[in-house]
């Protein structure tokens, strides 16, 4: 047995494009982009470091709420997501707000879904997606789901989940990847290991040697890659779609990446679980260096542009950040009327009530 596993543990080493110091490592692999796309993946990538930056600025201000730090994934994030089309639907955790927002999703939504607004979960028409899970791993399961009712209508999209490291070790993980493996639904799950969850290093939280092995038991495709490298996210993302939607099923993605700050802004301090030497390793890893480094050597990328995107990104939060400020707040009554389709005679009562209220 003990020869079985170590078979199977050797079948996931880490795929990758870019090295470290960006340069390319496996030329069979490269994925057909254009150099608009490898510049558009930069100027992405850029702009959301910068909403993460701002976005803890604006938190520790009091002026958003609840905030997942996004710093270090965004190679995970965006790689993923930019092989998404409009069509494929998206089903994210609670860190996930990124790939949302490069799907449609307006920034001031995004603010007033951090601020626990109902109409930051209220996704635009083009946006096909669940609001960000809280939950770990529930949305594995609605992800199986969601792809099977695809497949059963005969559509060419895909469904695609988020979770991290630590969400794997939910029943719902399994249940969500052997359900879609079981239907051949057209499912990408992926999981961003960042190696904690808040506080639990990933050794602790399993035996498995990869994250990636475990699609094995459900009978599923599995692969590991590393997430920092934007251009080997986006190459195994794009396969696994262009394979759901040829009906040859789910794949399970583990991305190798880091999140730079604490877990959300609720106040833990990564300094008590990790030592500085594991941040410097990561921080000489970092996405956006890397692939700086691959755009530079192929003169696709200059100082002047990062600094264009910067100051458009701060453009852009300032006005969002206003948008949200003016946005009518959330009353009682809209929370009712949100939740309910026909409102059961009780609350009925309260409805009444509030809106007398409200009406002062
Ligand atoms: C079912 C459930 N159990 C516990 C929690 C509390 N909790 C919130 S985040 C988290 C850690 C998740 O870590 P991981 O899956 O690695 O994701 P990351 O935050 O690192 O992206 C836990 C235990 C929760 N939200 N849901
Ligand atoms: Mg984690």
């Amino acid at each position: 047995m003990k020869y079985v596993l170590e078979s199977v543990e050797s079948q996931f080493e880490m795929f990758q494009i870019l090295n470290e110091d960006g340069k390319i490592v496996n030329k069979d692999d490269m994925p057909d982009l254009s150099d608009e796309d490898l510049k558009e993946l930069m100027r992405r990538m850029v702009y959301t470091r910068i909403l993460d930056q701002r976005s803890i600025a604006l938190n520790r201000q009091g002026r958003l709420g609840f905030y997942a730090p996004t710093a270090g994934q965004e190679a995970s994030q965006l790689g993923s997501q930019f092989a998404l089309e409009q069509d494929d639907f998206i089903l994210p955790g609670y860190r996930d707000v990124p790939q949302l927002i490069w799907q449609g999703l307006p920034l001031y939504q995004a603010f007033l879904f951090s601020r626990g607004h109902y109409h930051g979960n209220q996704m635009p028409e083009n946006v096909r997606a669940l609001s960000p899970q809280i939950i770990i791993g529930a949305q594995y399961v609605q992800a199986a789901g969601v792809a099977l009712g695809m497949k059963k209508r005969g559509k060419k999209t895909v469904a695609i989940t988020y979770t991290g490291d630590g969400g794997t070790s939910q029943g719902d993980f399994y249940e969500g990847i052997n359900f879609a493996g079981a239907y051949q639904a057209p499912a990408i799950f992926i999981v961003q290991n960042n190696r904690f969850a808040i506080s639990v290093p990933v050794e602790k939280q399993t035996n498995a040697k990869t994250l990636a092995q475990k699609a094995v038991a459900a009978g599923i495709e599995g692969i590991q890659v590393d997430g920092m490298d934007i251009l080997a996210v986006y190459a195994v993302t794009k396969d696994a779609r262009n394979r759901a939607v040829n009906g040859e099923g789910p794949t399970l993605i583990e991305t190798m990446t880091y999140r730079y700050g604490p877990h959300t802004m609720a106040g833990d301090d990564p300094t008590r679980y990790r030592t500085d030497d594991q941040d410097s390793e990561w921080e000489k890893k970092d996405p956006l260096v890397r692939f700086r480094k691959f755009l530079e050597g192929k003169k696709l990328w200059s100082e002047e542009e990062e600094n264009k995107v910067i100051e458009e990104a701060k453009d852009d939060i300032k006005k969002a950040i206003k948008e949200t400020d003016a946005y009518p707040k959330q009353k009682v009554t809209d929370l009712m009327e949100n939740m309910f389709e026909e409102l059961p005679s009780n609350l009925q009562e309260q409805m009444e009530e509030y809106k007398e209220k409200e009406s002062k």
